[in-house]
Parts: structure tokens; sequence; C-alpha cells
């Protein structure tokens, strides 16, 4: 048996390499965005079959540790960002306090009448109007999300392109004065359909995070519905639960 694996423990070889590689990326003798050793070369390291390899490698592609160059190699991703789900924060407030710089490429900037639903989350009459932003939330340079906003337009009646290439919230309450008090936020797992993979820099088809998020002022005035994609590459979500 190999030195590398452990035999009597119940744990597949796969597993065992996953592990290994992991530690590896950990210890940075893998670095980020650095191309790690064939397929070829850890079946014969480990001495075990390209399929238990293969296994090993496509699991970590899969978590995002790892990811495939079509006719290259298998390369280190960088860590993903661990978004807490605690606090109600905007982008920009996120990407700041990692030291990041975040920008936005703005898709659509309209007036619209709302959306069935959006009119009914937003408390909104027949003949309400909504703003629909659309914008690319970048960071360092790299794409990380979609996100269209729809907001009440004569809640914020002097909204410009301008403001929302910026930062929203930061508007609302410093600008506006008005506070943000809460938020309610549902996740769901999809896969990237062929325009939100371009705008994402991923192959179609590859998972991301949908993020509905409503949020409200002060004495419950709901403000924004955000319908966002994120790159399940890029992010994770953490939560602490009591018990
Ligand atoms: C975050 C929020 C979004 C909010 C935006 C404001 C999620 C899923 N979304 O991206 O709802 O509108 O921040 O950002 O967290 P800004 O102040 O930078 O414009």
């Amino acid at each position: 048996m190999n030195p590398l694996l452990k035999k009597n423990v119940p744990l597949p070889l796969y597993y065992q390499i996953e592990e290994y590689l992991k530690q590896k990326i950990e210890e940075k003798e893998f670095e980020v965005g650095k191309m790690i050793p064939s397929e070829r070369e850890l079946s014969e390291r480990f001495e075990v079959s390209r399929m238990t390899v293969r296994q090993a490698v496509t699991n970590l592609v899969n978590a995002g540790v790892l990811y495939r160059e079509k006719g290259k190699g298998t390369y280190v991703a960088e860590k993903k960002i661990e978004q807490p789900l605690k606090g109600l924060t905007s982008f920009t407030e996120d990407m700041k306090r990692r030291g990041m710089t975040s920008s936005s490429l703005l898709l659509a900037f309209d007036v619209i009448e709302a959306p069935r639903d959006v009119r009914k989350k937003l408390d909104l009459s027949e003949e309400g109007k909504v703003y629909c932003i659309q914008r690319i939330r970048i960071a360092d340079d790299k794409p990380m999300a979609i996100e269209t906003t729809f907001m009440p337009q004569e809640l914020l009646p002097h909204l410009t392109e301008d403001i929302v290439h910026g930062s929203i919230y930061q508007y609302v309450e410093h600008d506006l004065g008005m506070a943000i008090s809460q938020a309610r936020q549902i996740i769901e797992a999809r896969a990237a359909d062929e325009e939100e993979a371009e705008y994402l820099n991923i192959s179609p088809h590859s998972p991301v995070l949908h993020i509905e998020r409503k949020s409200f002022l002060a004495q419950s005035v709901p403000f924004e519905v955000v319908k966002s994609t994120y790159r399940a590459d890029r992010y994770k979500f953490i939560t602490d639960i009591d018990r």
C-alpha cells in the first residue's frame, strides 16, 4: 500500500486523495492559479487507478477548490468569499471590509411598470412604477454577481445612473437620511443560463446561487426587491445557529 494512503480506515481512496490535495493547497505547496500535477502523475504518486484520481479531482472541481481549463490542466481556485448571513450589509460595504475594491457595470437603468410579483412585494398600486436596475457587481476586477434591483420610483424620485454606479445603500442612508432596518433573503441553487454565464465569466450550466432580498426602511416600508445571481465557485454563506 502506498504510504500516502491509509489502508485501515473506512475512508475511500478518492476521499483520502481529496484531503491530501486540500492539505497541499492549504500549505501553499499548490498555489492559487497554478496547475496541480496531472492525473497520470497523481495516479503514479498514489499508486491508484486514474479513475480514482479523476474522482477526487472532479469532486474538488465541483466544490470550487479546483478548476479545469480545457486542453491545459487543472488549477487551484481562489478561496471562496465567506459571506456571513448576519447583518444587513451592502455589496460595497462587504468588499470594503475585506480590503477589496468594488465596482459595478451598469447593464440597465429603466423606469418600468412593476412586474406583478415585484408590485405585490413592494406593496405598490397597479400604476406603481419602479426602477429596474441591472448591475454586474465586481470585486477586484472579477465579476461576482449579477443583480437586478427594483425600487419604487416615488420613494427615490431623484435616483440617477451615477448614483447606482456607486452604492445604493449609501445614497439611501447618507444622502437621503432614511434608515434601512431589515430584510428577508431567500437563497436557492441554480444552473447559470447562457447570459448569466457570459456576464459572470463562467461556463453555461455552472452552479450559481440565486438570492432574492426584500429590504425595508423603518416602519416596515419595503424599498427594494433584489434578484441576484452569485457565482457559487466564489461565494459561500455562513451562519451561526443556536440551540
Ligand atoms: C447587496 C444586496 C442587495 C443590495 C446591494 C446594495 C445581497 C444578496 N444583495 O448586494 O440587495 O441592493 O447590496 O449594494 O446581499 P450597494 O449599496 O453597493 O449598491
